[in-house]
């Protein structure tokens, strides 16, 4: 079994997408093992992108995910990592496989609504990133 970690980002909780998104999760297999909202901070959104910081979109991703609530997750799943990243699709929508996620409800490039880690070393970063060892059940 493996973990991954997992946000459902500004955009879809806004547009009330939350449920539907952790319908596609739980029907793909996943368990969730973590689960919370958050608003993040400009230092939380900063922090958890700074790879990106040299980027021309980091301002703008930074601006996106403070704007509303999001819901941080830790999945479980046997290649959780490679699992989610398929379930979610390309980065950009318009690149995004037909019944992706991102396909059915990303806007944009940054306008995503989802996250996934891209490796175990990255989950190994973002999961204690979002949370304490005893919010993983
Ligand atoms: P992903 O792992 O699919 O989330 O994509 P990246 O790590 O490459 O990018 C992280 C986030 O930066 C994306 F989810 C959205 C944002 N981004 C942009 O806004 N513009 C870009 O050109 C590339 C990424």
């Amino acid at each position: 079994m493996e973990r991954t970690f997992a946000i459902i980002k500004p955009d879809a909780v806004a547009a009330g997408q939350t449920g539907e998104i952790l319908a596609v999760i739980q029907k793909t297999g996943f368990r969730v093992v973590g689960m919370k909202m958050r608003r993040l901070s400009q230092i939380d959104a900063e922090g958890f992108y700074a790879v990106h910081k040299e980027r021309p979109f980091y301002a703008s991703l930074v601006k996106f995910m403070t704007e509303g609530p999001v819901v941080v997750m830790v999945l479980e799943a046997d290649d959780a990592i490679k699992k989610w990243r398929d379930t979610m699709g390309a980065t950009n929508p318009a690149n995004a496989a037909e019944g992706t996620i991102r396909k059915r409800f990303a806007t944009s490039i940054e306008r995503n609504c989802v996250h996934g880690s891209d490796a175990p070393e990255t989950a190994a970063v973002e999961i204690p990133f979002f949370f304490t060892a005893s919010e993983l059940l």
